[in-house]
């Protein structure tokens, strides 16, 4: 490709809504330009690097017996009336009607789609397990869109569905998955790492994986444990209840005069006492009830967990007026003693502590002396709070430590959620209907691409890794008005392509300096640079982007030495790929 006529317009600054480096540098290195807020344009240079993705996750998906299929994008609202998911998703689903005034939607997933179209097609055991999957766009509205490709209102997903006759099935292909996604991650030359999460919305019987490449800017949460390979996000981590029930005598429950003291720092400073002798009372409003959650003072909620425990649909913090009605006090001096019509929530450590200090249901005052089990007693025990940094691993002596990560993939086990609801069946070797167990499996194209820039760049751009490369080399002759010279960097170009090398000749009239800070930027893992002692004595410069060493090659050398840099590369990164990917 010349240069001279690739669309891969640079830029020095970018409009300040990009706010993360690949943002930045995907405007900057004319990989994408956006079209509207959320929906991008990828240039010539930003689609290679999807198309190689995309291979990538081809080569594993089939490798696993994957079958590629392409399903529609618009997809007819009657199937998500069925699902039970037209009501429960609002703004974030792009809804159309057709020129009949039909409803549909663009597809944000495909589990309707999908089971829909299995349902017609598999009758019987022999037909199973079955994985389909696609590579294709995907429309979700996000109120925020923002990060770029990170979180945009359009982006390519490569979507799987597995159906499964049994559990048993859906485990050996969720294992597959695993590996898969592990390998696809490692041969795009990611550092990734695989979290046990929470399935959230999507329901399902439980079991979800996310695939985190670690970056600072990740939105995800995650503690990972230092010394095994523990990793969950930080909505799922198991907290650990360290310590043993307090052995204190319970002393005689008394009212305390806390005027204007309804937050925990001003409680603890006016009683002078420690946070984790408070009882903080967090009350919630579901579509169902209203819910007292209780956590330790020097404890967050975690609203995922008890959204799960409570398994309703819409949680919410209590507005002011609920709390007031409820508590017959002002905000900040709620507490379990004496609460009526409402679902007393505790976190485990709650009913560990003696003599606690909590909201006394009255405005400007708490209680102490407070005791579980005493003076109130929660409708339900169970771990509710946030994790942080530093705190036991659930798993063995290590300990937690907090980091940011992309989601750039995810695995579920469904099991029956969307057959039941579809009606997909099929008939067991007894020749009695079953519902198919499905399992589903997701890598955000587009956001790998992303995610692979906030791993790989440096102060002057891109670093791209070889297998995603958009070309492996650019040659540049430093004096484009040097016949010889750009004779010669011809020369090699066309000697390089002969050689099967994806390469850019930078056959512009710029400075070198233009030519040299492009090539950076671009993040192009080799540059030839032909300058004058090429004609002088048949050498040549070539500049390794990643670790920036410049060798001095004989030009007869050259195709030789880029192929075996180039091959070496790849096979580095293939071999570790080929690691064991165990699921523990
Ligand atoms: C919607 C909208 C947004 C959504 C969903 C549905 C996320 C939705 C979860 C999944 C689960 C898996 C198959 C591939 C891997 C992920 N955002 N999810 O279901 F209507 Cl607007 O998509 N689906």
């Amino acid at each position: 490709m010349r240069a001279s006529e690739l669309l891969a317009p640079t830029l020095r600054e970018v409009p300040a809504e990009a706010e993360v480096v690949s943002h930045i540098l995907m405007l900057r290195a004319g990989i994408i330009r956006k079209s509207a807020s959320g929906v991008y344009t990828h240039l010539p240079l930003g689609y290679r690097v999807v198309k190689k993705v995309n291979e990538i996750i081809r080569e594993e998906m089939d490798r696993k017996g994957g079958q590629e299929i392409m399903l529609p994008i618009i997809q007819p609202a009657e199937l998500w009336m069925e699902s039970g998911r037209w009501d429960i998703y609002g703004d974030e689903l792009f809804r159309l009607k057709d020129r009949h005034g039909r409803d549909f939607a663009l597809g944000p997933t495909h589990e309707e789609i999908i089971t829909d179209l299995v349902r017609g097609e598999v009758r019987s055991y022999k037909q199973l397990p079955l994985l389909l999957y696609q590579i294709q766009n995907k429309y979700r509205d996000e109120r925020r869109p923002r990060f770029g490709l990170m979180r945009g209102r359009e982006f390519v997903m490569k979507d799987l569905y597995s159906f499964d006759k049994d559990d048993e099935g859906l485990d050996i292909t969720y294992r597959k998955m695993y590996e898969a996604y592990s390998r696809i991650f490692a041969r795009c030359g990611l550092s990734f790492r695989p979290v046990e999460a929470d399935p959230g919305a999507i329901g399902g019987t439980g079991g979800s994986i996310e695939f985190m490449v670690m970056a600072d800017s990740g939105e995800a949460a995650i503690v990972y444990c230092d010394k095994c390979n523990y990793a969950a996000n930080v909505e799922k981590a198991e907290a650990v209840v360290n310590g043993v029930p307090s052995t204190e005598e319970m002393l005689v429950l008394r009212e305390v005069a806390t005027p204007g003291a309804g937050t925990v720092d001003e409680v603890t400073s006016f009683l002078g006492v420690q946070a984790d002798r408070l009882i903080k009372t967090l009350i919630y409003r579901t579509e169902k009830e209203t819910v007292a959650a209780l956590v330790r003072g020097d404890r967050e909620i975690n609203e995922i967990k008890l959204y799960n425990l409570l398994g309703c649909v819409q949680l919410e913090m209590a507005d002011v007026q609920t709390v007031k009605e409820l508590t017959s006090a002002e905000v900040g001096f709620a507490g379990p003693v004496g609460l009526k019509d409402v679902r007393i929530i505790a976190d485990r450590e709650i009913v560990m502590m003696k003599n606690a200090v909590t909201g006394a249901n009255k405005t400007d005052a708490h209680l102490a002396n407070v005791n579980p089990d005493r003076d109130f007693k929660p409708d339900e025990v169970a771990d509710i709070r946030l994790v942080k940094e530093g705190e036991p691993c659930p798993r063995c002596p290590g300990k937690l430590v907090e980091a940011r990560g992309i989601e750039v993939g995810q695995i579920f086990k469904l099991g029956t959620k969307y057959s039941e609801a579809l009606g997909a069946r099929f008939l067991d070797e007894n020749g009695r209907e079953q519902l198919m167990i499905m399992g589903c499996y997701g890598i955000g194209v587009t956001r790998t691409v992303a995610a692979a820039i906030e791993q790989n760049h440096d102060k002057d751009g891109i670093i791209w890794p070889m297998p995603i490369a958009p070309f492996h080399a650019v040659v540049v002759p430093v004096n484009s008005r040097d016949e010889q010279q750009r004779g010669l960097a011809e020369k090699i170009y066309n000697s390089l392509r002969e050689g099967a090398i994806e390469v850019v000749l930078d056959d512009r009239n710029e400075r070198p300096g233009v030519k040299f800070k492009d090539a950076d930027l671009v993040g192009y893992p080799l540059r030839v640079v032909v300058g004058a002692r090429a004609a002088d004595e048949g050498i040549v410069e070539v500049k390794h982007r990643k670790s920036g060493n410049v060798e001095n090659i004989k030009v007869d050398n050259l195709v030789r030495y880029i192929k075996k840099t180039v091959l070496d590369e790849l096979a580095g990164i293939e071999k570790y790929a080929d690691r064991r990917w165990e699921l523990d």
